[in-house]
């Protein structure tokens, strides 16, 4: 074992000693699949011989400048629902996240290096994709999403706050990218000047769904908020959505947000970080089937929340392209990223995509119109 294995390790070990978990320590490993935390899963094993594994999470305090809080509402939605997938949506596939205990019975314990950790069961039997790769996959990871929803929809807004301000609030990540764009502070800006023009020629459609919010036309809703792809697990032999996970951001929001979010990461055949431009697409058969499972899962939605289900779509791509874009002028302290560019590549990526989106824009709204018609 290398010493740097023999480090991750201890450190694994380390962390995951402070948590109720019975048994002796095996063996950890990282997954990298998160641009946030660092995730670790632990493999614990009995007397009596039972392996278990658990995820051990530290919580990206960069990003969330409160994981207390984050933990708080972590708990308080993790109460709201477990209870009602057990009893009432076994449907979705019956396991849950829940918390494992610290030391004290707190919900978190403190790193040696600093930090502040969580553990929770491991999601059995399930894994996650970055890439869509059926119509299948795409109908379920909606319909969780679309359930999840549901499931929270009964839930006062004060029951969570916001672990990120202004998080969906586009028009503020529009003007704190033009900020960066102004001072330039690692002066990358002459590489992206296409994409700057890019963004500012869809101004408008930064400020769209949050001005129907402001007028109370769009309701403001208990949301997930970080709705892509790998944030739901699903079982290995059946692809069936088993768990909805990542609840860091789950907040008052817009359900838009979410659909929107998933159109963005579950519609190309490419990888969010794909540097060939032509191989991203927007797949209508995976709209469509995003489209139908959301609405199976989630039949909360007003008329104009599903009129707007596509700008949900545009609107995501777009912002999260600007994020990234934000981020990379800024020098790379936000997502986590494997090389220099990579957050450039990433909203490169992003900006095609939405060029995909605008192509069939009036071919999803029609498809739209035909399903809302047809579920109701
Ligand atoms: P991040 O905020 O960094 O995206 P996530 O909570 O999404 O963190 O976790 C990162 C990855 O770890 C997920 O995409 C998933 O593959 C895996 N993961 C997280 N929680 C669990 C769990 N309870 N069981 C199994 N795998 C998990
Ligand atoms: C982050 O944490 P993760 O990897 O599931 C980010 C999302 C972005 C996404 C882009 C808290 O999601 O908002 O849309 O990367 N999460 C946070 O891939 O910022
Ligand atoms: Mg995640």
């Amino acid at each position: 074992m290398s010493r740097d294995e023999k480090s991750l390790q201890g450190a694994i070990q380390a962390i995951s000693d402070e948590f109720a978990i019975a048994g002796d320590f095996i063996e950890g490993s990282e997954i990298d699949s998160g641009h946030i935390n660092t995730t670790y899963v632990a493999v614990y094993e009995q007397t009596c011989g039972t392996r278990s594994r658990y995820i051990l999470q530290r919580i990206n305090e960069y990003v969330f400048k409160d994981p207390l809080q984050v933990m708080r509402n972590v708990e308080s939605v993790t109460r709201h629902i477990n209870w009602k997938v057990l009893r009432m949506k076994q449907d979705l596939g019956g396991q849950t996240l829940n918390i494992y205990p610290a030391r004290g019975g707190r919900s978190f314990a403190y790193g040696e290096g600093g930090g502040v950790w969580r553990c929770y069961n491991f999601i059995e039997n399930c894994h996650t994709y970055d890439v869509v790769e059926n119509t299948r996959q795409a109908y379920q990871a909606a319909k969780a999403f679309g359930s999840f929803q549901d499931l929270v929809s009964d839930m006062p807004l004060d029951a969570v706050i916001e672990t990120i301000p202004d998080f969906h609030h586009t028009p503020k990540r529009y003007a704190r990218l033009m900020e960066v764009v102004q001072a330039d502070p690692k002066g990358r800006l002459a590489s992206v000047e296409a994409e700057v023009t890019f963004i500012k020629e869809r101004e408008e459609l930064c400020d769209l769904l949050v001005d129907l919010a402001d007028k109370g036309e769009l309701p403001v809703r208990v949301t997930h908020n970080d709705t892509k792809l790998n944030n739901v697990m699903m079982d290995a032999d059946t692809d069936e959505a088993v768990c909805v996970i990542d609840l860091d951001t789950v907040m008052p929001g817009l359900s838009l947000y979410d659909f929107g979010d998933l159109v963005r990461t579950a519609t190309s055949p490419a990888e969010e970080d794909e540097k060939d431009l032509s191989k991203i697409e927007m797949r209508m058969p995976m709209f469509e089937a995003l489209a139908e499972g959301y609405l199976d899962g989630c039949d909360c939605l007003t008329p104009l929340e599903i009129e707007h289900l596509v700008t949900g779509g545009k609107l995501m791509t777009l912002e999260v392209g600007i994020r990234f874009l934000t981020d990379y002028l800024e020098g790379d302290h936000y997502f986590k990223t494997e090389y220099d560019d990579h957050n450039l590549v990433r909203a490169r990526s992003q900006f095609r995509l939405l060029e995909c989106i605008e192509e069939k824009e009036e071919e999803m709204k029609k498809f739209i119109n035909r399903v809302a018609k047809s579920k109701h």
